[in-house]
């Protein structure tokens, strides 16, 4: 069976007929010109393999990039996508860098880290290319929100492709840009196919710009072949988002030349008719004709700027040709920030706090140092959070730092990642952990991975935090305990506090962090005893654990809940004559190796003890790495107390069985000690 190519009718809207003066054009001209021929290049160096991987060409699309930059200045920020080379072009992206990354060399903006699709000159507010679509949309609200927040001028815009605006991070962020009225423009590049799949497959509506009514923001679909109208268009909805009247959205209708990316080596579902029909409304074409005509611009003049621009781009690739590989060491330093090496109070002093209200001194104390800190999630604010952690904060702050959001999980934590790219601090609370699944994206593809991705200086200071865990009843989709998926990811810290003064401790040395923490609080301990927690503000050290108890005979390693379960059982055994040493990690990632292989070569036994399931536990990578590193010092095979391999029941004595209990601590160790099981 042969395939017929799909038929897609041209939709380009009649035209606006706008003018610019002859030096505007000659701008947008040089511009344009410099993204084709850096397209027509990289291509070339595709073929000839001195470009590897993939890159996705802009060419076709110019005018849009262009037409939109052109009203922004440095500070202004910029959200791209993996079509990105033309947005770093037209924001003043130095073009030997591009095609460095492109190459792979140390001298590209990515330090060869990241390619084509993570391209970004932070200098100059870029936040990146990014290789999943939809994502620059919250990273944007998160940008636009920070210079909301400083009260800047700063506007920040969001460019994507007509296939991200069916993904829910789409509406998520414009519904949220429109409630707080952000300095944003959402441009959305419509070149008719995502991939090989057509627009008019997969889109509820005939144009993209009308789904903007349902958020209220103002939406128009314009020729986005036409640089003089993407121009004129794109310096209205610029204004407005700089007089603080909030988002729009642009959709500019456009064709990309070549086929979705430089390796698909795809069908071409696009006929020959309508490749003609786009091609002979090339932007850049119709551009220079109404230069000559309208503008009366002579032929000098625009062959002289062609001439720079290849200069620059010969030049642009002979250095980057010439720029040497990384070398191996940079993995070294390029996934995390350098944590700040704290020190602990000398004495808890004896005023006691719970767990929650230690959370919540942390919060108001960070608060008050320092004005970059502001939290935003669920009813978070004049409710104070459902666990209260937030309580009281939206009195001394206001409600621009202690921020109530939609409930829109990938949004909001994208904001938050944005934000803290942005240089804020920001905390974002997840109202109940299991929750997270709707941010995974924003934490492990976004947060985790820009500084490394940019070549390993960024910074994103950002927390994620909220209750996880069982005990109280909330069932399968309310108490899970899922830190080993987030100890899994290079580039996240995971801390797991305690007690009420690891509570506060640790989440000010989170909020300190330039890193993305991912904060655990157990259900339980906002429940649980009071405890010794001192007045001043102070942060522990991020990785270092906490020796709970002593002993001689085994080393429990407990997190979380399970601390205070080990230490009970470990009072019972000591009256079996069993002496038992708990040790509780703190920081789940990075983890204090040292203080718990030292415990293990004294006991030669280990018991690890987590809430969370067995299967691809922490308790399985911890086992692990005692196995390779403390070995020859065990006496017994290490043993796993956790919650069995089921989802969390909802009646109370499955609950029960399903979480460690003291009792199968005790029998585990007793096992332990009789030569293991
Ligand atoms: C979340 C996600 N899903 C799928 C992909 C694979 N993918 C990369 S680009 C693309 C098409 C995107 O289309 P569109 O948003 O219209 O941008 P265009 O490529 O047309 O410029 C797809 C499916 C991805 N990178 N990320
Ligand atoms: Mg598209």
């Amino acid at each position: 069976m042969t395939a017929t190519k799909a038929k897609t009718r041209p939709t380009l809207p009649p035209g606006a007929n706008l003018r610019a003066d002859p030096e505007t054009m000659l701008r947008l001209f040089e511009t344009m010109t410099r993204i084709r021929r850096f397209e027509e290049h990289a291509i070339d160096l595709f073929k000839k393999g001195i470009i590897k991987g993939t890159a996705h060409s802009y060419a076709g699309e110019e005018a849009i990039a262009a037409g939109t930059c052109f009203h922004l200045t440095a500070e202004d920020y910029v959200g791209s996508y993996h079509r990105g080379h033309g947005h770093c072009i037209a924001k003043g992206a130095d073009v030997g860098r591009m095609m460095a990354e492109l190459m792979g060399r140390e001298s590209g903006y990515c330090r060869g880290l990241g390619g084509s699709m993570h391209i970004a000159d932070l200098d100059l507010n870029i936040l990146g290319a990014n290789g999943i679509v939809g994502a620059t949309m919250p990273i944007g609200t998160g940008a636009a929100l920070a210079a909301k927040l400083r009260g800047t001028r700063q506007v920040t815009i969001a460019f994507f492709g007509d296939g991200a605006a069916n993904q829910g991070v789409f509406h998520e962020a414009m519904n949220l840009a429109a409630v707080w009225k952000l300095p944003m423009v959402f441009v959305c590049e419509n070149n008719h196919y995502a991939l090989n799949t057509a627009f008019h497959q997969t889109t509820s509506v005939a144009q993209i710009a009308m789904r903007a009514s349902a958020y209220g923001v103002p939406g128009t679909t314009i020729d986005g072949n036409d640089a003089v109208e993407v121009m004129a268009v794109l310096g209205e909805a610029v204004e407005r988002a700089r007089a603080g009247e909030g988002p729009s959205l642009v959709e500019a209708m456009t064709w990309r030349w070549g086929p979705h990316s430089m390796r698909a080596n795809l069908r071409e579902p696009r006929s020959d008719d309508d490749m003609a029909w786009w091609i002979a409304r090339d932007p850049l074409v119709r551009l220079e004709e109404r230069m000559r005509g309208e503008a009366g611009i002579g032929q000098e003049r625009i062959d002289a700027v062609k001439t720079a621009v290849e200069a620059e781009l010969e030049e642009a690739i002979a250095f980057a040709t010439r720029s040497p590989e990384p070398p191996l060491r940079i993995l070294d330093t390029a996934v995390c920030s350098p944590h700040v090496a704290h020190r602990e109070p000398g004495s808890t002093g004896s005023r006691e706090l719970t767990f929650t209200e230690a959370l919540n001194e942390a919060l108001r104390q960070e608060m008050e140092r320092d004005k970059d800190v502001f939290i935003l999630g669920e009813d978070i604010a004049e409710t104070g959070g459902i666990f209260q952690v937030t309580n009281g904060l939206v009195e001394q702050f206001g409600q621009e730092r202690v921020r109530d959001t939609p409930i829109s999980e990938a949004a909001f934590c994208g904001t938050g990642v944005g934000a803290a790219i942005a240089g804020l601090r920001p905390v974002v609370e997840v109202q109940i952990f299991d929750f997270v699944t709707q941010m995974m994206d924003m934490i492990v593809n976004q947060a985790a991975k820009f500084r490394f991705m940019n070549g390993g200086t960024a910074r994103v200071p950002l927390v994620i935090r909220g209750p996880q865990g069982g005990g109280i009843r909330l069932a399968a989709q309310h108490s899970q305990s899922l830190e080993a998926w987030f100890a899994h990811i290079p580039g996240l810290v995971v801390i797991a506090p305690s007690t009420p003064y690891d509570a506060k401790g640790l989440l000010t040395a989170a909020i300190r962090d330039d890193n993305p923490v991912v904060f655990l609080e157990h259900k339980m301990l906002y429940l649980g005893q009071s405890g010794p927690v001192p007045e001043e503000p102070y942060a522990i050290p991020i990785g270092k654990a906490a020796i709970r108890r002593e002993g001689r005979d085994v080393t429990i390693v407990a997190t979380q809940a399970m601390v205070a379960r080990a230490l009970s059982a470990a009072v019972q055994l000591e009256r079996e004559g069993i002496s038992v040493e708990v040790i509780d990690p703190r920081t789940i990632r990075p983890l204090d190796e040292e203080t718990i292989l030292t415990s293990v070569r004294k006991t030669k036994r280990l018991a690890i003890v987590h809430e969370a399931c067995r299967t691809g536990g922490f308790g399985a990578e911890l086992s692990a790495t005692v196995m390779e590193k403390a070995f020859d010092w065990l006496d017994a095979p290490v043993a796993r107390v956790a919650a069995l391999d089921v989802p969390m029941p909802f009646n109370d004595r499955l609950e029960s069985a399903v979480i460690p209990s003291q009792e199968r601590i005790i029998e585990t160790v007793r096992a332990l000690m009789e030569g293991g099981r």
